[in-house]
């Protein structure tokens, strides 16, 4: 098989990339490890920025989106007793989506079956030769037959657990890495949910998000030791713990129910430098990891796609190969911007068990500035909604 641009992975960033690419003609395989059941049934990220809505447009993939998605234009912190309502049109002009990561999956699928490119799942042995050369090739095992996929490019899209990052030397890279002392574990919960806005909120027992996917579908999350398992947490044990670090009010109007999905995620920064390896290409997760605190990692995943498409599309439209020389110090500049935020937000938000007195009397300091001084707010926001690209 020939294709211009091989991707590897088919989550978001992969299937993204390929349906942008269809638009100029370039042609794409997808070579995804697991079913397409399995990557549908994951629950992640839940907000869109409205760069990634807009590239999800010209992908031909925003029909249910544009239909369904929830448009909100303000996001509230909880701090102990108090609510602040960030007004984010009201400073940016911009508001956020409101969209699960499975939904918007399923319409890039959706969107990919309309066409005649391949995608071929539960791939293994994914192997990626000559990426210093000028044409690439990859190897990969599918249905025990060893088959080869000959390209232009690759675009590592295949996460964080992947093999193309790997596959560039180590001497060649380098990683940046901060790991976060607690996880968030999450629930998902057919209820209307507790509020119009999210609500990120920081108690002295812990982080608490109230997010939603629709007017009957909330998802919860709490900040959890490492240590703990989801399933020793029983349902009651969670709403109990989730209405302990909600203001009073708040707490008072959550509707509870079963958890239909219950999960615990670690909590990491992570940067890979450069994000390119000669015809070797990395696009988010693969790259990047920023913890979920401001709902960064599709979004950011997103910007990568826009770069490196641009590079490719004015490659094969006028042999100009500005765009994909300076791809990874492209991407990196706004990837940064989003780990800082990530990680400020965190800290602001979070109870850090090894947290000094004084650590402590810092994030009192910044919170309560923060509730002062629309300056500050107007940062978050701008932040919150996404950084321009
Ligand atoms: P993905 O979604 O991980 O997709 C990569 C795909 O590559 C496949 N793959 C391979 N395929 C072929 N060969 C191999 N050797 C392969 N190795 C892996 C995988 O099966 C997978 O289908 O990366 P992508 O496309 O870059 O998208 C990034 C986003 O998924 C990610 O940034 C967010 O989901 C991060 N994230 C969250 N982001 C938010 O903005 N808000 C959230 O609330 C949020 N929650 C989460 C998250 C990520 C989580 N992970 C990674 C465990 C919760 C979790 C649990
Ligand atoms: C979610 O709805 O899953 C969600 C929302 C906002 C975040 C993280 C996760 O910051």
């Amino acid at each position: 098989m020939r294709v211009h641009v091989a991707i590897i992975g088919g989550g978001p960033s992969g299937l993204l990339l390929g349906q942008l690419l269809l638009r100029h003609g370039i042609t794409s395989v997808i070579l995804e490890r697991q079913t397409r059941q399995h990557v549908l049934g994951r629950i992640r990220a839940g907000v869109l920025e409205s760069g990634t809505v807009k590239l999800l447009r010209q992908a031909n993939a925003s029909d249910r989106l544009d239909n369904e998605a929830l448009i909100h234009n303000s996001v509230s912190l909880a701090l102990e007793n108090q609510v602040l309502e960030i007004p984010l049109k009201e400073f940016t002009n911009t508001a956020v989506t409101i969209y699960g990561q499975t939904e918007l999956t399923h319409d890039l699928y959706d969107a990919r079956d309309a066409t005649e490119a391949r995608t071929i799942f539960e791939v293994s042995d994914v192997t990626l030769h000559g990426l210093n050369e000028d044409e690439p090739y990859v190897t990969f095992r599918d249905d025990n037959s060893v088959c080869r996929v000959d390209c232009d490019f690759i675009a590592g899209c295949d996460g964080f657990h992947g093999i193309s990052r790997k596959s560039i030397p180590s001497y060649h890279r380098q990683e940046f890495e901060k790991i976060y002392p607690f996880g968030w574990l999450g629930v998902l919960s057919k209820t209307p949910p507790v509020s119009d806005t999210l609500i990120y909120a920081r108690s002295e027992l812990g982080f608490a998000l109230c997010s939603m996917r629709n007017a009957n579908l909330s998802r919860y999350y709490i900040q959890c030791p490492l240590t703990d398992k989801a399933a020793d947490w029983s349902d009651d044990a969670f709403w109990t713990e989730l209405r302990r670090r909600l203001p009073q009010s708040i707490a008072d109007s959550l509707i509870s129910g079963p958890a239909i999905e219950k999960s615990i995620a670690p909590l990491r920064s992570f940067v890979t430098e450069p994000m390119q390896y000669g015809r070797l290409f990395l696009c988010g997760d693969a790259a990047h990891i920023v913890p979920p605190t401001g709902a960064k990692g599709v979004n950011t995943a997103v910007s990568d796609v826009y770069y490196l498409y641009l590079g490719l599309s004015q490659y094969y439209r006028d042999g100009e190969e500005t765009g994909l020389e300076k791809y990874s110090e492209r991407a990196l500049a706004r990837v940064w911007k989003a780990v800082r935020f990530s990680w400020w937000f965190t800290n602001l938000m979070h109870d850090f068990p090894d947290q000094s007195s004084f650590d402590r009397k810092l994030q009192q300091a910044e919170l309560s500035f923060l509730l002062e001084n629309r300056a500050a707010q107007a940062v978050l926001a701008q932040n919150y909604v996404g950084l321009p690209y």
